[in-house]
């Protein structure tokens, strides 16, 4: 039985073709600087956005039925997770993402919870070795439940951390049995709504100790993938901790977690920082903590995560040249955390939305990859620090100078030369690049 009978498996037409529901840009296996794009992109659905969410907001109720021709809902769940895989198969998706609660509903307590848990994923699991689809990463969904009002980790109540505990050591577990190579946290409701009511170092430190129990019980249980961080900075709460990639890098350094977490970048999360996604990209590349990715783009009159799907090539490009300058993903990839407009209502809707997305990654693979070939871009910024490699500059990198010296130096040198930092030169350049 299919789910999307009217939808066949998307194909690779190229550029002439006039097929909306083809890929124009991504050709799965042709060659990119030498690997396949598949292998470049490592493109994953969200379950959350694309099996379960309505289109409901605050105005209105849900556009898009999404139970899966089920009343119950542990039926609506695993015909969820056939149609999931439905939808992966026909787009040509090798990962997914989940929290536990798109997976399974939350029963009447923990235990049926859990047990509801080990029934999808068994369906789960089946699905994945009969496909070959594997879970890129999961986490767990500690902010939707009512209890998680005032936080998970960062609540003022311990009997929700430890609730939260529990639903993190099972959200694990999960992940492990699916073969997933990541585990996310994203913050949730981890921050504030006002300080008037806030213990700000007993929630910081506490969400520390959550992070390590979690890295310590995964070791132990055999997980060997890595952690994510997905920083944010505001939305549900008017605060939130991990506000930004050099945010949640300093409280891991501190907190010696270091070797085991990488950042989960999200577009939309970067600009809502007031940053570009480039940005937060390069934080992450340059400080080591590079790791994965959600794709997704905000509006910039929206001061709000609208999780909408990628398709501002520039954006893409930029990206992709901060990925292959890392080296690409090892354990991570591009998830779409990213959902239709509420009005875009059909199931077409879906497949053309993750048409566009795949395609606009495409094209911002191939442009990065002509970008770094033709070098120029590379050449001006070394160049541009060309001063640090001999005489005082040299000097100063190596750690063999103080102020007494620069300013006996200073003192000597007479006029100091200006260079221009030729933006405008740069920005064109890499118009002509990539549209050649
Ligand atoms: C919300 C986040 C969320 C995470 C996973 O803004 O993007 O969807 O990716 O919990
Ligand atoms: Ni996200
Ligand atoms: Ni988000």
């Amino acid at each position: 039985m299919q789910y999307f009978p009217n939808i066949p498996k998307i194909p690779y037409e190229g550029k002439p073709s006039k097929n909306p529901l083809a890929f124009h840009f991504y050709d799965a296996d042709a060659l990119v600087c030498g690997k396949p794009m598949r292998e470049h992109l490592r493109f994953a659905m969200s379950y959350w956005h694309t099996m379960c969410a309505e289109g409901t907001d605050m105005f209105g109720v849900g556009t898009l039925d999404k139970t899966y021709r089920q009343t119950d809902p542990m039926q609506s769940a695993l015909a969820k997770a056939d149609a999931a895989f439905e939808l992966m198969q026909k787009l040509g998706i090798d990962f997914y993402c989940f929290h536990d609660r798109d997976i399974a509903p939350e029963g009447a307590t923990l235990a049926e919870t859990n047990a509801r848990l080990d029934i999808v994923s068994d369906k789960l699991l089946e699905l994945q070795k009969a496909t070959g689809i594997k879970v890129l990463w999961g986490t767990a969904n500690l902010f939707g439940h009512p209890r998680y009002q005032n936080g998970a980790a960062s609540s003022c109540s311990p009997e929700v951390f430890a609730f939260a505990a529990a639903q993190v050591k099972k959200a694990i577990e999960l992940t492990v049995k699916l073969g997933g190579g990541g585990f996310v946290f994203w913050g949730g409701r981890e921050g504030y709504e006002t300080l008037l009511n806030t213990n700000y170092a007993l929630e910081q430190a506490n969400i520390a100790r959550l992070f390590t129990m979690a890295r310590d019980y995964a070791r132990s249980i055999g997980f060997k993938g890595l952690f994510y961080i997905e920083p944010k900075p505001k939305e549900p709460m008017k605060h939130q901790y991990d506000y930004d990639a050099a945010t949640a890098i300093s409280f891991l350094r501190k907190h010696g977690l270091q070797d085991d977490f990488r950042m989960n970048i999200e577009a939309n999360h970067a600009t809502l920082a007031g940053h570009t996604f480039q940005h937060e990209l390069r934080v992450a590349r340059e400080e080591g903590f590079f790791g994965s990715i959600d794709a997704n783009i905000g509006d910039p009159l929206l001061g709000w995560d609208t999780d909408q799907f990628p398709t501002n090539v520039y954006d893409a490009a930029m990206a992709m040249l901060e990925v292959l300058s890392a080296g690409g993903f090892t354990t991570g990839g591009l998830n779409f955390d990213a959902k239709t407009r509420r009005a875009s209502n059909t199931f077409e809707d879906l497949f053309q939305a993750y048409v566009a997305g795949m395609d606009t990654f495409a094209l911002g693979l191939r442009m990065a990859a002509k970008l770094l070939a033709d070098g120029r871009l590379d050449a001006f910024v070394t160049e541009r620090y060309a001063g640090y490699r001999t005489g005082i500059g040299a000097d100063i990198v190596a750690g063999k100078t103080d102020l007494a010296s620069l300013e006996a130096f200073a003192l000597r040198m007479g006029d100091v030369s200006t260079t221009s930092g030729r933006q405008e030169y740069l920005e064109h350049l890499i118009n002509t690049i990539m549209f050649e």
